[in-house]
């Protein structure tokens, strides 16, 4: 997989890309990831890149050429399976969507910023748009962090434990059970003794239950579904 992000704040993303699992991911080669200034295509000799609102209000905007031309660049090299933008406007993420991108081969992602975007970059460009829930942040980069590690850790190898990922929660709109290491009592807390049993089937059977207990009591949105 390939994931080529255009924002403003490279240091910001490429922070959290050096730091993560998604920086193991990235050495080991299972995806490649490239960061995209749009200061480098800003205009005129401060290298503008935003500008006033026509109709006025507060709040500035991107301007189109910048990020239309990294688009432009972008997409004679190679095609794209999607052009995302990250903005709260968009489709709120959940794992069924993070599943069904992960098996992309090249994602463009969009990090907006002020009050957004130029609109024309919306209809020209983007094919998905993105929010990572119903809460302002003050730029998309943190969100186009969250939606690449949720990527990232999807494709197989990435993880050590390549079943893992598909115990976790929301992968059968449940919620995992608990889980527990050594000590198996701690400050007269025990571990409960089926885990212990070393019978997989009673243990199956508890983690499923302990799923459904818990997903009915924090999430009875997920089990409607
Ligand atoms: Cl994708 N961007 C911004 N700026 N705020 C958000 C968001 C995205 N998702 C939730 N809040």
């Amino acid at each position: 997989m390939r994931i080529d992000i255009i924002t403003c704040q490279p240091g910001l993303v490429d922070g959290f890309l050096s730091q993560s699992i998604v920086k193991r991911a990235i050495d080991n080669k299972h995806v490649e990831i490239n960061l995209h200034d749009i200061k480098e295509q800003g205009k005129g000799k401060y290298r503008q890149i935003d500008d006033y609102p026509f109709g006025g209000g507060a709040g500035m905007v991107l301007m189109i050429e910048p990020i239309s031309n990294i688009i432009k660049i972008l997409q004679a090299e190679r095609k794209y399976d999607e052009v995302i933008y990250l903005t709260p406007d968009g489709t709120t993420l959940k794992q069924g969507l993070v599943n069904t991108l992960s098996l992309k081969q090249n994602l463009i992602l969009i990090c907006g910023h002020y009050k957004g975007i130029d609109e024309r970059i919306r209809e020209k460009y983007v094919t998905l748009e993105i929010s990572i829930g119903d809460y302002v942040l003050s730029g998309g980069e943190i969100a186009a962090a969250v939606l690449t590690d949720a990527l990232v850790r999807l494709i197989p190898g990435v993880l050590n434990d390549e079943t893992s990922a598909l115990t976790d929660s929301f992968q059968d709109n449940l919620l995992a059970p608990p889980v527990y290491s050594r000590p198996a009592e701690f400050e007269g807390m025990k571990v409960p003794d089926v885990l212990l049993s070393g019978n997989e089937k009673l243990i199956n059977d508890w983690r499923l239950e302990k799923s459904i207990e818990r997903t009915e009591k924090r999430r009875p949105d997920l089990l409607k579904k």
